[in-house]
C-alpha cells in the first residue's frame, strides 16, 4: 500500500521545475504501478510545445484556463476545470495557459522522474519506444 500527498511529495525530488511549469510526481516507475501521476501546474501567459512519442498522457484539469491545439490540424480546444484530454496518438500539441492551469497527468508507461524534455518536446523511453 502506498500513501502519499501532496504536501510532502512537493518537498521532495519528485517535485521538479521548468520555465512554463512545475510538476510534482506523486506516483513513479518505481512505485509499480505501470503508470505515473503527476499533478502539473502550467503557469498563467505562457505557451509549451510537447510531444511524447513514447508515452500516452492523459491529463485532467481541476483548476484555471487555457487551450490545447493539436499540430496535426490545428484544432484548438477549450481546457477548463472538469475537462479531460488524452494523446491517444502521440499527439503534437500546444499548451496554453490563460491562467494558472492545474492539471492531473497519468502516462504510461510511467515516467521514472529523471527524463528531461528533448528536442522534439518527448520524454526519452528507457525501454523499446511504442512506436519508432
Ligand atoms: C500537462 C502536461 O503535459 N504535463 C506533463 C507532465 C509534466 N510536464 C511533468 O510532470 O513532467
Amino acid at each position: 500500500m502506498i500513501v502519499r500527498t501532496l504536501q510532502e511529495a512537493e518537498k521532495t525530488e519528485r517535485r521538479v521545475t521548468a520555465k512554463n511549469w512545475e510538476s510534482v510526481r506523486l506516483l513513479l516507475k518505481s512505485d509499480g504501478m505501470g503508470y505515473s501521476v503527476h499533478v502539473t501546474t502550467i503557469y498563467a501567459g505562457t505557451s509549451t510545445e510537447m510531444e511524447y512519442r513514447n508515452h500516452l498522457e492523459a491529463v485532467y484539469c481541476i483548476e484555471g484556463d487555457g487551450e490545447i491545439e493539436t499540430l496535426a490540424d490545428n484544432k484548438v480546444y477549450q481546457i477548463s476545470p472538469g475537462t479531460i484530454y488524452a494523446l491517444d496518438k502521440h499527439d503534437h500539441h500546444i499548451l496554453r495557459a490563460r491562467k494558472d492551469l492545474k492539471l492531473v497527468c497519468v502516462f504510461n508507461p510511467p515516467v521514472t522522474g529523471k527524463e528531461v524534455h528533448d528536442a522534439t518536446g518527448a520524454y526519452p523511453l528507457e525501454a523499446e519506444p511504442i512506436e519508432a
